[in-house]
């Protein structure tokens, strides 16, 4: 995984919000002694200690949003499955509630943009050659965030089925979204995703007339790898059992929040 694949190179990281100057954030909890010409053992030490390390700061974010009352979303999918176009549209039908969001891409502040464009305080983390965020990454965004207590923070992963499933941020709860054009089996190909997820949102039914998707054999792939995980389907765009969504995340908040 990461230590292997070459994105525990965090020298690239950036921190912004749109319209800031760069911040740079070299210093995310990863092992830079990083030997090239490593043996196997010594590439899943260091994948132990990068995962034990993000563990820890995962448990402190935990820790600082438990203690202000902030329920925290993570979403994570593939590219393109929808994620900030949901966001949009949660946004919009949450407007009483007090919502924050960080953004996760390797390059460009669009989805923080786009977010900003709703007026709801954001921030974006460019991961550069990294695949997924960090609890440290986080960490430092949520400094520069300032979310006020009882409030929403969602956090939009890097689009990635891989990476981002091995790395908690310290989220309340976890969420992945397939969309009905990524075919019916990504749950038994990228099966972690799915075990460490609660809810699995399956988006763009809107184009199911279109595609020869199979809804129930997605669903049965996915509770064989999670047989406790929560299916939502839903059109981001149309706004097709959006309410769905909405009712699910309001129910979950604390009563201060929603
Ligand atoms: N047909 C359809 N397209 C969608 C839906 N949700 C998102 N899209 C489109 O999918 C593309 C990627 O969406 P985006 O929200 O940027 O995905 P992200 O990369 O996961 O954040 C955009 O062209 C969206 O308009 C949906 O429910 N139905
Ligand atoms: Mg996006």
């Amino acid at each position: 995984m990461c230590a292997t694949c070459g994105c525990d190179d965090d020298t690239q990281v950036r921190i912004q919000k749109p319209g800031q100057e760069t911040v740079h954030d070299h210093h995310h909890g990863h092992d830079h002694h990083h030997d090239h010409h490593h043996s196997h053992e010594r590439t899943i030490s260091v994948e132990q200690d990068v995962l034990s390390q993000n563990n820890l700061l995962a448990e402190r974010n935990r820790g600082y949003m438990e203690a202000k009352n902030i329920f925290c979303v993570n979403l994570v999918s593939s590219p393109g499955s929808g994620k900030t176009t949901l966001l949009e549209k949660t946004i919009l039908s949450l407007a009483d509630t007090k919502i924050y969001v960080i953004e996760g891409d390797q390059q460009t502040l669009n989805d923080a943009n786009r977010i900003d464009a709703t007026g709801t305080p954001v921030v974006q983390v460019n991961t550069g050659n990294g695949c997924h965020l960090d609890a440290n990454m986080v960490h430092n965004a949520i400094h520069q965030l300032k979310p006020e207590e009882d409030s929403l923070l969602i956090i939009e992963n890097v689009g990635n089925l891989v990476c981002p499933s091995l790395f908690d941020l310290g989220e309340t709860h976890r969420v992945v979204i397939m969309s009905v054009t990524e075919g019916e089996d990504k749950p038994i190909k990228y099966p972690n995703m799915f075990v460490t997820s609660q809810v699995c949102v399956i988006n763009k039914v809107d184009l199911l007339p279109y595609l020869d998707f199979d809804m129930d054999k997605a669903k049965e792939y996915a509770l064989q790898v999670n047989p406790k995980i929560k299916f939502i389907e839903l059109s981001a765009t149309k706004g097709d059992n959006l309410d769905e969504w909405c009712h699910w995340l309001k129910h979950h908040l604390p009563e201060t929040v929603a």
